[in-house]
């Protein structure tokens, strides 16, 4: 051990930098430093447990680059709220035990949310719909109250385009008290949880980042226990950084938590819905490569240079191999949007970004 811990502070000292290593993060079996390390706030990974149970090499990377994970799909409501009978906690059990035995923070994704609303509510009235929401939320926070970090209580509760609210049946049923009720019910069921709402694209729509923080603001005036924003970060090659900068800024004001909780970066573009893509870049080369380790690393320092330390909740990568990106499947494109090329090696992707957590 005493040899291990000369040889780490030699490498530290070599490299320049003294990142502490995160309490319980398994990385003594590996003395290259991974992004967790070099940053001094959580760096997470989106992932299912199915998926990374018998992959050692998406394991190994989970286990030196991140020190939090978020479930892709394993915890959201369609993975729990199957049908009508009892709720079944098969995929978010094995999600957070999994995390857990790898000392990774657990981020709750999602509570509520309009996708994959369950067929069985289509037909509940307004008083069944609120109370299936107080339900779900205590049943399913309580159940893992002090081993979640925090969860996204409401996710994309703004319309896709615009300041206006989605339309979504919680909404239809509801009224504009569903958000509310969902935060209540979450801190009534673990207090200590922290709790976001989470949204797409508001880091470059600025009337949806206006509407959103109107909500926020409306919220934290009436009490409602809300401790953060997460911006998903799905972004372009071409978002303008310095509206990144402003967009993170402007949410930061609220003194809240700040996430950036699906990052990943496209070359191509898209219309925001399923099949929605345009290809316009048909092959990755290493100028586009290196343009896109600049992007991520102007990313990180944005998150830094914009919101104060103690409101970074973390940045969290989103199925973060070209392998397995939601990308091309969701939008029907071919592209490379992530740090992992689709053999698992690190890219430029990955060098920018680490440079953006050092300077
Ligand atoms: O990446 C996720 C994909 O595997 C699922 O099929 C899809 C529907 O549940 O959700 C994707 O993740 C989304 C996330 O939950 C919310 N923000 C947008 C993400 C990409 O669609």
């Amino acid at each position: 051990m005493q040899d291990f811990l000369a040889y780490l502070t030699v490498s530290l000292l070599v490299l320049g930098c003294a990142p502490s290593l995160p309490e319980g993060n398994d990385r003594t079996d590996n003395l290259s430093l991974g992004l967790a390390d070099l940053a001094n706030f959580p760096i997470g990974g989106a992932i299912n447990e199915g998926r990374v149970r018998d992959d050692t090499a998406l394991l190994a990377i989970v286990n030196e680059e991140f020190n939090s994970l978020t479930a892709t799909n394993d915890m959201k409501m369609y993975s729990i709220a199957r049908g009508p009978g009892a709720l079944d906690f098969t995929l978010p059990d094995a999600f957070v035990d999994f995390a857990e035995k790898h000392g990774k923070r657990v981020f709750g994704h999602t509570l509520i949310w309009h996708y994959g609303f369950p067929q069985h509510l289509e037909d509940l009235e307004p008083q069944g719909a609120e109370e299936f929401i107080q339900s779900y939320i205590d049943t399913v926070v309580t159940r893992y109250r002090g081993r979640v970090d925090g969860w996204d209580v409401v996710n994309e509760a703004m319309a896709t385009r615009g300041g206006e609210l989605r339309e979504t049946p919680w909404l239809e049923k509801i009224g504009k008290d569903y958000i509310p009720m969902a935060f209540r019910a979450a801190r009534r069921a673990d207090p200590e949880a922290k709790l976001f709402i989470n949204d797409f694209n508001t880091e470059r729509d600025t009337a949806k980042l206006n509407g959103l923080l109107h909500l926020v603001r409306e919220m934290q005036a009436d009490g409602v226990p809300i401790d953060g924003i997460g911006f998903q970060m799905h972004i372009r090659m071409d978002t303008d950084e310095e509206l990144i900068g402003r967009s993170l800024a402007q949410a930061a004001e609220t003194g809240l938590l700040i996430h950036l909780s699906e990052v990943d970066i496209i070359f191509n573009r898209h219309d925001d819905t399923q099949g929605g893509g345009e290809q316009i870049v048909d092959e990755i080369t290493p100028e586009l490569l290196e343009a896109q380790a600049e992007k991520y690393e102007r990313l990180a320092e944005l998150y830094r240079e914009n919101v104060p330390p103690a409101q970074r909740y973390g940045i969290t990568f989103w199925s973060f191999t070209d392998r397995d990106t939601w990308i091309n499947g969701f939008f029907n494109l071919k592209d490379w949007p992530t740090l992992y090329d689709e053999q698992l090696r690190k890219k430029p992707a990955y060098d920018g970004f680490a440079r953006g957590l050092q300077e």
